[in-house]
């Protein structure tokens, strides 16, 4: 291999590019833990003026597949607007998080105001409604449309919180004549917001919240399919304070039915989200029949997902964890790891299959393909969100990293192989050169990485250009490369179009 060959973005197992938010995305994770509110650590360290500590709250949020990132300092002993003015500032000098969108996140229009003057391009206003009234609403409108940012609108009036499906459409659906015909609001620009709130409280009025916003949404998605809906996740399973693993079972199972009704955004904690799939029965049925209000007459279903929730407390945070899979043959193994986002056993597992697999190839071959194949089949469903793909190609990367020095090893038999027999090692002598890319627009790289290694491997003499490559710069190395072969790869469908391009500029 030349000095020009690179297999190291392969290697590079953080190095997730931008989730971009396309017409194909079907839901977008809004990261919520850069709020005052919501997260202890993120409101200490703000408090206590750790503003570079608290950077590393929205990375995290960015590495862990968030895709627009809320942005709250509402908080009593804080100057908000002081905050916000300060965070927005650091952050838009941070590459990493600031190639998402922001959300600015507060109750007071003087700190939204305040965050308007420092984000660059488009952001998200979370929110503004009518609870002031018409006029304050339309001021406040016309502000946010200046600044072009896009506005998140409450489901509340001068009467109140819309808390029915009829109350939540009757004042959105009010709102939107308002922003788009007093304000000339782009109604692709407006967002509402038909309040989420919390099942499970004992209380029988409540019982029917979850169904209110997801009936609500596929009304509003009807009368006005142009704007978008959004909601704060957590607070429907907020009678669950403390018990994460039914909170998390809760969140994945209503995603699953409010996205399939329209929802296309969503505040969540884009690390902490289980797969619908894998949720143990009896838990996704309780949450299904909480959620959708079935089987709950006198809080019936209500009770028992309490009486559920109690046992798992009862268990002790240790044997929640439930080690069962670990029993199973490897190949089965290592879909769990890959569907579950698990890296704890990925190394020690894959050694294992290596070992049982007469080449380290047939591995990624065989169960590690099966294993990716459920994850997109998942995600496809609306089973799986973003941020848990997200880990699962932690997870692959990591396995393929461990069978990549194994690949390699596989060439240098070979070559002694061929100074024992005194034939010539053709791989050696003037192989061809293979410029690999994935094309502009797309990501996907764990199989690319996997081809340059298996084809380096095989004396081809690899240039990876990495990801999201624009073809003339695709076409430039090719050219200053002199190379023999380009090899792009892409996953996605806009992806086969850009390489029609790239074919016809060549
Ligand atoms: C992992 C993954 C991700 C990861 C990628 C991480 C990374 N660094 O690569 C993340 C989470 C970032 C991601 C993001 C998205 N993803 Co994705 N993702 C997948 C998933 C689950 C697995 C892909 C994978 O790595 N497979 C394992 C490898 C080893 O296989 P492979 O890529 O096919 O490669 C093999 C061959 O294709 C071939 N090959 C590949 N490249 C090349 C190049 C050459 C030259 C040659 C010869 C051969 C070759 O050889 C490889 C080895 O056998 C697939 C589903 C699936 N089953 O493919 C969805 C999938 C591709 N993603 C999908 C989507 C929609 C997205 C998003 C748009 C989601 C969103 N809502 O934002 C974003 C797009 C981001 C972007 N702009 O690209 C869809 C695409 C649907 C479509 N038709 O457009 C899929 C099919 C899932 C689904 N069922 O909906 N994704």
């Amino acid at each position: 291999m030349s000095s020009t060959t690179t297999i190291k973005p392969y290697l590079r197992l953080s190095g997730l590019e931008p989730l971009v938010v396309r017409p194909e995305t079907n839901f977008v994770n809004v990261g919520e833990r850069t709020n005052v509110t919501g997260s202890k650590k993120f409101a200490r360290l703000i408090r206590e003026n750790k503003y570079e500590e608290a950077l590393s709250v929205a990375r995290q949020q960015v590495e862990n597949g968030a895709q627009v990132l809320d942005v709250n300092m509402d908080d009593a002993l804080l100057d908000g607007v002081k905050a916000m003015t300060t965070f927005l500032n650091l952050l838009q000098s941070e590459p990493d998080i600031a190639r998402i969108p922001i959300m600015i996140d507060s109750s007071k229009f003087e700190i939204i105001e305040a965050g308007l003057k420092c984000v660059q391009g488009k952001c998200i206003v979370n929110s503004i409604s009518m609870k002031e009234g018409e006029e304050k609403f339309i001021e406040q409108a016309f502000i946010c449309k200046a600044f072009g940012a896009a506005i998140i609108v409450m489901a509340f009036d001068e009467v109140g919180q819309a808390d029915t499906k009829a109350r939540k459409v009757e004042i959105c659906h009010r709102a939107y004549k308002i922003l788009t015909e007093k304000v000339g609001f782009p109604p692709q620009d407006i967002i509402f917001d038909p309040n989420i709130f919390a099942v499970a409280t004992g209380i029988e009025e409540h019982n029917n919240y979850a169904v209110d916003f997801i009936e609500a949404t596929r009304e509003i998605k009807q009368l006005m399919p142009l704007t978008k809906v959004s909601g704060g996740v957590s607070n429907v399973s907020f009678s669950f304070r403390g018990n994460d693993h039914v909170r998390e079972a809760i969140h994945s199972v209503f995603l699953f039915h409010a996205i399939k009704a329209g929802m296309d955004m969503g505040i969540v904690n884009a690390g902490q989200l289980v797969v619908y799939d894998e949720i143990e029965p009896t838990l996704r049925q309780l949450c299904e029949d909480v959620l959708l209000n079935k089987n709950n007459d006198n809080n019936e279903a209500t009770e028992k997902l309490i009486s559920f929730a109690e046992t798992v407390k009862a268990k002790g945070k240790v044997e929640v964890k439930d080690e069962a899979w670990r029993n199973e043959p490897v190949e089965k193994r290592l879909a769990h790891s890959l569907i579950n986002g698990i890296t704890d056993y990925i190394e020690a597992d894959t050694e294992e299959a290596r070992q049982k697999y007469p080449k380290p190839l047939d591995v990624i071959e065989g169960p590690l393909m099966d294993g990716m194949n459920i994850v997109g089949d998942l995600f496809g469903a609306g089973k799986m969100f973003l941020p848990q793909v997200v880990k699962s190609a932690r997870v692959m990367k990591k396995s393929v990293a461990v069978l990549t020095p194994f690949i390699e090893a596989e060439k240098e038999e070979r070559k002694q192989a061929h100074l024992k027999a005194g034939t010539t090692n053709t791989e050696a002598a003037g192989a061809a050169k293979i410029l690999l890319a994935t094309v502009k627009g797309d990501v996907h790289d764990i199989g690319k990485n996997i081809v340059g290694v298996v084809l380096g491997c095989n004396g081809y003499d690899i240039v990876d250009l990495g990801v999201m490559v624009p073809a003339d710069k695709i076409l430039d190395a090719a050219q200053k490369e002199n190379a023999d072969i380009i090899g792009l790869s892409g996953l996605i469908t806009p992806s086969l179009d850009e390489m029609v391009h790239i074919a016809k500029e060549m």
